[in-house]
């Protein structure tokens, strides 16, 4: 059977896995998850105890969860090199690199904002606090980012690679929470225009808001969660 990946909306990280595999070009599915519905059913946990997503259904039924867990194993099957570069060479380790840095610091650096924007129980002057920590943190680790990106196309040699998904996956959400910053981050913002002009990107970002969207074919079409937990999920201890 073809990998599945699940991706969630709204404003996923998974997004960006959307677009990796439209870039390997290899077969593969998709299924759609509301994280503020669906993926809050206690069922969801058969697949992802820590109820996140993505997750991806390898071509053997096993579940692999962790964007950097499932960015590997599609860099493993990708022999003919669309998305990643040669194993040892000193393009895998910047790429890796980066990865690494847009999956830990760069993403966590969110966390207040997120945490402030979905408090279940509005108490304003948390969230203002909450709000001024994530913006020092977001606009720190976009400074670092901003340092790290050559003056190439892409984050790595001459065509998007893993590490672009990884970034274009959380890049937007800078402007989500309205931060920006007086620089611009002019390399960064480069970037992120031409992996938004980029067909596998508009493809998942459509997907991802329900609108009508055709892909380049390797999507063989989307799965209904139930049916995943049904025949993939573990079965959940009982107290
Ligand atoms: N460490 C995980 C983090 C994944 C993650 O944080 N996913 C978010 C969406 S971007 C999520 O599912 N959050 C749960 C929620 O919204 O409640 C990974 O890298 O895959």
């Amino acid at each position: 059977m073809e990998p599945i990946l699940i991706y969630g909306y709204p404003s996923g990280s998974s997004m960006a896995l959307v677009a990796a595999l439209e870039w390997l070009g290899q077969p593969y599915r998709l299924c759609r998850v509301d994280m503020l519905g669906e993926m809050r059913d206690p069922a969801y946990r058969r697949l992802n105890p820590r109820v996140e997503t993505p997750v991806l259904i390898t071509d053997d039924g096993r579940v692999v969860t962790e964007t950097m867990a499932i960015a590997l194993w599609l860099e493993a099957r990708d022999d003919a090199r669309r998305i990643s570069f040669a194993p040892r060479s000193a393009q895998t380790d910047r790429m890796h690199q980066l990865m690494g840095f847009v999956n830990t610091g760069f993403t966590g650096a969110f966390t207040s904002l997120w945490a402030a924007l979905e408090m279940q129980t509005p108490d304003p002057a948390r969230q203002a606090l909450l709000r001024d920590i994530g913006k020092d943190q977001v606009t720190e680790r976009h400074d670092r980012l901003e340092e790290m990106i050559g003056p190439g196309p892409y984050l790595v040699g001459d065509r998007p690679s893993l590490a672009d998904a990884l970034l274009i996956g959380v890049a937007r959400w800078a402007a989500y929470h309205q931060i920006t910053e007086a620089s611009g981050w002019p390399r960064l913002t480069a970037l992120r225009k031409r992996l938004e002009d980029d067909p596998a990107v508009q493809y998942a970002t459509a997907l991802e808001t329900g609108e009508p969207a055709t892909g380049n074919g390797a999507c063989r079409g989307h799965v209904a969660l139930q049916d995943l937990i049904t025949r993939f999920g573990a079965q959940l201890e009982t107290a």
